[in-house]
């Protein structure tokens, strides 16, 4: 990835006072028009709640860049392996030949939902199409999918509909805008098929005759989604009133959609704090392999990360960050305000690596005992303490203790606080512990041992004010 634009910098260099506190999200109304007789639309925080309680989903990179597996022509390839085909110069009639080798007899939906719901995640955001414009899904104005071009002859997104369906996780789609295989887009420009110098004067009939019809289908036909997750806005061809007519023409379909914000080129990760809602377009940051320092205060943001060093499958990828610092991520993104959307990149055979089902089943069985600290939470309201993070919840404070008190002694700056209890989420008894308050910290008594080596979460409950 050379051409990219994105500024990091930018990223990094948002310097945010304090933290997010829930009251600081949302409050906008919409505006929408509505005739008689029709439903009044949902307003934002309505159309948020569900994905702002989630908290934790799992992005799939997945399609035919999982065949060569970072691998071509017996050279391994460098950078993320979706991006084989702009990183080793593949023709797209060579890229194509991948198709026929596609068959992923071992994909089961209902496996991957399952494994979802067991990490405690509640929604799946899958690359409907990528940058290669491989379809996953049976679409009527291409033979670039699925259905058409492999040997599997299986609707992939049509299963994992009805798997999330049954099991209630809430289905949403990755969409890439650039597409290197459509005449009318990205394919002329080979070798260089992400120049974002370049223009195709028939990108307008790609638009129009190809890529919303597209998502109309995915829509109509596998909705309502979750969430519509672009992506490959930063092509000369894409404008951000393309993004904003996008965007509109979308939620008319499907009223509660949710967006992310590469719909448009508007406001990228945390940039463009300062814009309103009606500024740009999309419902949601998305800060790409980071946590933002302190979060993003009045602003909707979801970090996406992988568990290695690439989103689609690269067979020898090997870099995997541990089960401990993920369940560490998981606390630190909930205490600033955010999600975690954390990436698997499934086979050829059509299976999740094995490392990464072991890391989803690590932090599932932590959920399984703390997602109360987790899902429905907002924002720390006192920083980043020392010795971990905290979430907040009703009349709760969550203390994700990382480091636990050699001394026994956990200390949470909190002016007047007014506890009623403490004690250990893990405890299903609730004994309480001992607590001291003074004017402006509260000091816990913690049990001699960590109940959790990774993060022990401790629940001061507070009398209702
Ligand atoms: C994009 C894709 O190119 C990549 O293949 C993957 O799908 C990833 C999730 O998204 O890459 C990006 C997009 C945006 C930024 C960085 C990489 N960004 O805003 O910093």
């Amino acid at each position: 990835m050379t051409t990219k634009t994105f500024s990091q910098s930018a990223l990094a260099g948002t310097v945010l006072v304090g933290l997010a506190v829930a009251a600081l999200v949302g409050g906008c109304m919409e505006s929408f028009a509505f005739g008689p007789g029709e439903k009044k639309p949902l307003t934002k925080d309505k159309r948020m709640e569900w994905w702002r309680d989630a908290r934790f989903g799992l992005f799939v990179h997945w399609g035919l860049y999982a065949v060569p597996a970072g691998t071509y022509k017996g050279k391994r390839i460098d950078g993320i392996g979706e991006w084989i085909q702009h990183r080793a110069q593949i023709p797209v009639s060579e890229y194509e030949k991948f198709a026929d080798a596609f068959n992923p007899l071992g994909f089961d939906a209902d496996e991957w939902v399952r494994l979802v719901k067991k990490a405690g995640m509640k929604y799946i955001v899958i690359t409907s199409k990528h940058h290669d414009g491989f379809c996953l899904w049976d679409s009527a104005v291409t033979e670039w999918d699925i259905m058409d071009a492999t040997p599997f002859k299986r609707d992939i997104l049509a299963e994992l509909a009805k798997a999330c369906k049954k099991h209630k996780i809430k289905l949403c789609f990755y969409h890439s805008i650039m597409d290197w295989h459509h005449p009318d887009a990205q394919a002329p420009f080979y070798p260089n098929y992400n120049d974002g110098s370049r223009s195709n004067p028939n990108f307008d009939r790609y638009v129009e005759t190809y890529m919303k019809p597209q998502l109309a289908e995915l829509l109509e036909k596998y909705g309502p989604l979750g969430v519509l997750w672009f992506d490959g806005e930063w092509i000369k061809d894409w404008t951000e009133p393309q993004g904003k007519a996008l965007y509109a023409w979308l939620r008319e379909i499907q009223p509660d959609l949710i967006i992310n914000n590469r719909v448009g080129k508007g406001r990228k990760g945390m940039e463009g704090l300062n814009k309103s809602d009606d500024d740009y377009a999309g419902d949601f940051g998305t800060p790409e392999q980071q946590i933002p320092a302190t979060g993003l205060p009045g602003v909707d943001w979801e970090t996406c990360m992988t568990m290695n060093d690439t989103w689609g499958f690269k067979a020898y990828d090997d870099n995997w960050k541990s089960s401990e610092d993920l369940i560490q991520k998981l606390a630190d993104i909930a205490s600033k305000g955010g999600n975690f959307l954390l990436n698997v990149g499934p086979t050829p055979e059509g299976l999740i690596p094995r490392p990464s089902v072991q890391r989803l089943e690590a932090m599932g069985e932590w959920m399984a005992v703390n997602s109360e600290s987790i899902q429905g939470t907002t924002a720390s309201p006192i920083g980043l303490p020392e010795w971990g993070r905290c979430t907040a919840k009703d009349n709760k404070l969550y203390l994700h203790v990382f480091d636990w008190p050699s001394d026994g002694r956990l200390e949470v700056e909190l002016p007047g606080a007014d506890i009623r209890k403490a004690y250990v989420l893990a405890d299903r008894k609730k004994k309480p512990l001992p607590v001291v308050c003074d004017d402006d910290k509260v000091v816990v008594s913690l049990p001699g041992e960590a109940p959790d080596a990774i993060n022990s979460v401790i629940v001061l409950a507070m009398n209702k004010k």
